[in-house]
């Protein structure tokens, strides 16, 4: 399964043999790149940075190290090796053979599921790209700039898509993800989390962790797809998005170590005096990155979600590995509700839960590195512990988006939520101190004042390498 790069579109389906969609593709294709001029990130054109660029889908082999003129990356189009009789594995057609093309049937169902998913690539790109101009460290700049051709790249797996099932709606689907823009109050984005700012380098961890592991499980769901180019194209997705969860992941951790050692050091916990993140703003904006990305499950009870599984369309994180009848007809699932000032649990239809559940898995996946940062804190002898909200906490989708509730989940009156929210949420204040600390910090293997640096560089290069090269 290697990548052919002789051609304008780089590729593994045969694109050649296809002279239409070739065609189709291409014409596309100027239309992309002038988006990545526009809102693509800024001051990166006459940079060459260390990226990986996929040369083959194989496991293990696919990425090439080495260094990339910006706007001269080569995005193109990735499919994962089929799978010898792949089934449809849940849902009503169940035990059908997987579908080369899409069914009629379901056209528009699956034609609505890419555009959201193609949709969310480009506005990260579009909510990041100032960033680099603040970069914390030459690595983090080259971290960056991976995450945002490979969420252009995505764009791009979910353009093959339209472009390739769905005709003259595609391609109308395809242009349209270039006309839509992040937090612009006329041609938003589609989900809410994707039109909010990501306007410093915390930020843009916690985007990270959070708001792209949603894309893990969401990649996940819809790569147990009965249609078998949406399944492949999204296996090759979810390798990608690995290392941008590592990005977030490692990236929050630094930031805590960081505040850690000059608390020890200074004995204070007032660590914004030597330019550093104190952990309760750290906190606020864990919260507020949990909770915006919670929101991006959908509601607890969704009758969308209960046809998309029973078409075959998408399915359950890790579906083949569950021990039911994957048809769920008559399964139940424990969903939240509100009652009174508690929120309880009840026994619902497995069904209409499906995104209740995928929810559960990604919160209690979130957990595991919120844990991680735990042991940061505690190995550094600092008696506290960052907290994922509850799920009702600062809700704008489903059951939770009409009350207030604290992070610990006890729901309250707005006067309450008003006399308490800036404990919870960032604050003004907290932003600015974190905007203040942002300036750009270019020299090999320095780091700004509020970050520690990695654990060790990208592909077993030193820290200190030249990571991205200014022209
Ligand atoms: N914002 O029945 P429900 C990623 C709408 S991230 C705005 O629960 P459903 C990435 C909903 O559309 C992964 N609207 O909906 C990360 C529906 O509208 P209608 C992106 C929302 O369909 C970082 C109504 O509310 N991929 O890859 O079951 C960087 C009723 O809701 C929101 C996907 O999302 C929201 N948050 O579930 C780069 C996968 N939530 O029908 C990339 C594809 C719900 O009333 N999408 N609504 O007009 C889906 O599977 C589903 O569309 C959702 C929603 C899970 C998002």
């Amino acid at each position: 399964m290697s990548i052919d790069y002789q051609e304008r579109i780089p590729n593994n389906v045969n694109l050649a043999d296809d002279r239409r969609l070739q065609r189709a593709l291409e014409k596309w294709q100027p239309g992309y790149q002038q988006w990545w001029a526009e809102l693509g990130p800024t001051g990166s054109a006459s940079t060459d940075v260390y990226l990986r660029t996929a040369i083959s889908v194989d496991p293990g082999g696919w990425a090439n190290y080495g260094y990339v003129r910006m706007p001269e990356y080569r995005w193109g189009i990735f499919l994962s090796p089929p799978e010898e009789g792949r089934q449809v594995n849940f849902g009503a057609h169940k035990g059908d053979p997987a579908w080369q093309e899409v069914p009629g049937e379901y056209r528009a169902e699956l034609r609505r599921l890419i555009v959201t998913q193609g949709d969310t690539e480009p506005a990260s790109v579009e909510q990041q790209r100032h960033l680099g101009l603040t970069c914390p460290s030459l690595y983090d700049l080259r971290n960056l700039f991976q995450v945002n051709v490979e969420e252009g790249r995505h764009l791009w797996a979910m353009v093959y898509l339209l472009h390739a099932h769905f005709g003259r709606d595609g391609r109308e689907e395809a242009e349209a993800m270039l006309e839509r823009h992040s937090g612009d109050p006329d041609k938003p984005r589609i989900l809410h989390a994707f039109n909010e700012a990501t306007p410093d380098w915390l930020s843009f961890f916690m985007f990270t962790f959070f708001t792209d592991r949603d894309g893990k499980y969401q990649l996940a769901s819809l790569a147990e797809s009965g249609l078998d180019p949406l399944s492949r194209t999204c296996r090759f997705m979810l390798t990608e998005e690995a290392h941008h969860m590592f990005v977030g992941e490692t990236g929050v951790q630094r930031v805590v170590q960081r505040a850690c050692e000059l608390m020890k050091e200074h004995r204070t916990d007032d660590v914004r005096r030597y330019g550093a993140i104190d952990l309760p703003t750290i906190q606020r904006y864990l919260n507020f990155h949990f909770s915006v990305s919670v929101d991006l499950f959908g509601q607890e009870l969704s009758t969308n979600a209960a046809n998309y599984f029973t078409m075959g369309l998408k399915g359950r994180f890790r579906e083949t590995r569950i021990e039911d009848d994957h048809l769920l007809e008559n399964s139940m699932y424990q969903v939240p509700e509100i009652r009174g000032e508690k929120v309880v649990f009840t026994e619902q239809s497995a069904l209409t839960a499906v995104n209740e559940r995928l929810r559960d898995d990604y919160i209690r996946d979130c957990q595991r590195g919120v844990d991680k940062w735990n042991r940061t804190i505690r190995d550094a002898g600092i008696d506290f512990e960052l907290i994922l909200p509850h799920r009702a906490f600062h809700r704008n989708i489903g059951t939770f988006a009409d009350i207030k509730a604290t992070p610990d989940g006890r729901i309250v009156t707005e006067a309450e939520w008003d006399h308490h929210h800036a404990d919870w949420l960032p604050t003004e204040d907290d932003k600015a101190h974190v905007v203040s600390l942002m300036a750009a910090v270019t020299e090999p293997g320095k780091m700004a004042s509020w970050i520690a640096p990695p654990a060790k560089g990208i592909n077993g290069q030193p820290r200190e390498f030249e990571y991205v090269r200014f022209n």
